[in-house]
């Protein structure tokens, strides 16, 4: 019965030499092209951050060390729908193995002995009671994420110097499984504050999963200490476990570039602690364009079916669109930096839905989320500026939330900021593993790039 820390540990040695040799060998051979269109857009395409865990191809979506969403229901433990834990993505991201069930089992105790009540710091609870209410939930999230750095074992074991740079990963590891751990109870805190006068809804416990906890102490379970405040009968209580299990277990990673994997691998290069690296992650996350873009959708899609006579009403929902369009603002949930299809993420949790008609069949949110996916590609490419006119993933999973009742549009970025913990906290312990440099790219001006292409 090995732990993730001791399996990770037999599988340095060998990455870690074949890292060092690329590094002392080859570091002048070529991987790309930087011209005046990768400074002025955003570095599109430019590839200069190492990530290993996911891999996002424009025409194929997410792999996860090169295995597609199905791939992976299909081999990690999961739950009797095929639903992969996050516990087992978890260990597959950090050591490109596929977990044994017992693997998996164990790692989910460990997280949920980690991340118990007892073990959560009393200081980030009190400062997110202290917040005002209306402290955006994922600004309360930030911070509550930048509190527990107060008992981060990497910075402190860093300021008192006693540990060599050969052992950072593990002081790294250590603080992000106990972060991934506490997740649950913060989240929980938060949304308790935003709907519940900051009372609990529901309680956590060791024999559950991360999921299950999550789920449970949103009040969102039908166990006996869940407070159960949707009165969700036992189908969807069940079902609306399989929907965060699914959600959570695909949203953990995105490749390197996008904002939040970006800034918490970015943050991290100075040593700052897996705590305050994250929280820089959550900041990003928060914006419209990237995580933010969940919530927004939500908004959207109520609004809009507040506004329209019916959702299957195609007349009037390309009308509504090109006044959004045509009021140079964008369709929230539509496009994206690096996809040309759309996201399979967002097709796995159309399937969630279209595998539950009876449970759907009414909501008419989900019915416009359906009936946007196959009218608004054609619009957007019409109005021909967006490259990618498809769907992403934030454009079915915040209505399904939604359904359920999660009504408030503020917190469904929160969940994904749960789920994102996962893939960028792997990344930063092979980091620290191979022992990657403070990141410091060149800035270049304007001025600069005129004398370049002027004189050229
Ligand atoms: N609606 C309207 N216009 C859009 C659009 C959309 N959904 N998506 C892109 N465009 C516009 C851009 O605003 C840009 O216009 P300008 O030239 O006037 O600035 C133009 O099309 C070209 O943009 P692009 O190269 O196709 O897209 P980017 O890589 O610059 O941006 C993204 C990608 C996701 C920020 C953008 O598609 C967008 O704003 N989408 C809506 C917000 C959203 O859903 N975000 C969530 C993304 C997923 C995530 O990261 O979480």
């Amino acid at each position: 019965r090995k732990s993730l820390k001791e399996t990770l540990k037999e599988l340095i040695p060998e990455r870690k030499e074949k890292f060092l040799k690329l590094k002392k060998n080859y570091h002048n051979v070529e991987i790309g092209r930087i011209t005046i269109g990768s400074v002025t857009t955003g570095m599109r395409g430019n590839k200069s951050i190492f990530w290993e865990g996911s891999t996002v191809d424009p025409n194929k979506g997410i792999t996860f060390h090169g295995k597609t969403i199905g791939e992976c229901q299909q081999q990690l433990p999961g739950d009797e729908f095929g639903y992969f834990h996050p516990e087992a993505i978890l260990w597959y991201l950090m050591t490109k193995q596929i977990p044994t069930s017992q693997q998996v089992q164990h790692l989910t105790e460990e997280l949920a002995e980690r991340g118990s009540p007892k073990n959560f710091p009393e200081l980030t609870s009190k400062i997110i009671d202290m917040l005002p209410p209306d402290t955006h939930p994922m600004t309360q999230l930030a911070i509550g994420l930048a509190s527990l750095s107060r008992n981060s074992k990497f910075a402190s074991n860093y300021q008192r110097g006693l540990i060599s740079k050969d052992h950072y990963w593990e002081d790294t590891l250590e603080d992000s499984l106990n972060l991934i751990s506490f997740l649950p109870i913060l989240t929980a805190k938060i949304y308790s504050k935003l709907v519940n006068g900051g009372k609990p809804l529901g309680e956590f416990s060791v024999k559950n999963d991360w999921t299950l906890n999550i789920c449970s102490l949103l009040g969102m379970s039908n166990g006996v200490h869940s407070s159960n405040h949707c009165n969700l009968n036992n189908e969807q209580s069940k079902d609306f476990l399989s929907l965060m299990r699914l959600y959570t277990g695909i949203h953990v990673d995105h490749e390197g570039g996008n904002v939040s994997a970006h800034a918490t691998h970015l943050v991290n290069s100075a040593l700052s602690d897996p705590y305050l690296s994250y929280s820089s992650g959550i900041m990003g996350l928060a914006g419209p364009l990237h995580g933010l873009a969940a919530q927004e959708v939500v908004r959207f899609l109520v609004e809009m079916n507040s506004r329209i006579s019916s959702p299957q009403n195609t007349g009037e929902i390309e009308e509504y669109l090109w006044n959004i369009l045509n009021s140079k603002k964008v369709i929230p949930g539509y496009g994206h930096a690096v996809l040309r299809i759309p996201d399979p993420r967002f097709t796995t949790m159309l399937k969630f839905a279209q595998s539950r008609t009876t449970e759907f069949e009414n909501d008419e949110n989900v019915i416009l989320m359906q009936k946007l996916s196959t009218v608004v590609p054609d619009i957007l490419k019409e109005h021909g500026k967006c490259k990618n006119p498809f769907p992403n993933v934030d454009s079915a999973s915040g209505i399904l939330f939604h359904h359920f009742g999660i009504k408030d549009l503020l917190f469904f970025t929160v969940i994904f900021g749960c789920s994102r913990s996962i893939g960028p906290l792997t990344q930063l312990v092979w980091d620290r593993i191979y022992g990657l440099p403070i990141e410091r790219p060149k800035s270049i001006s304007l001025t600069t790039m005129q004398n370049l292409c002027y004189q050229s």
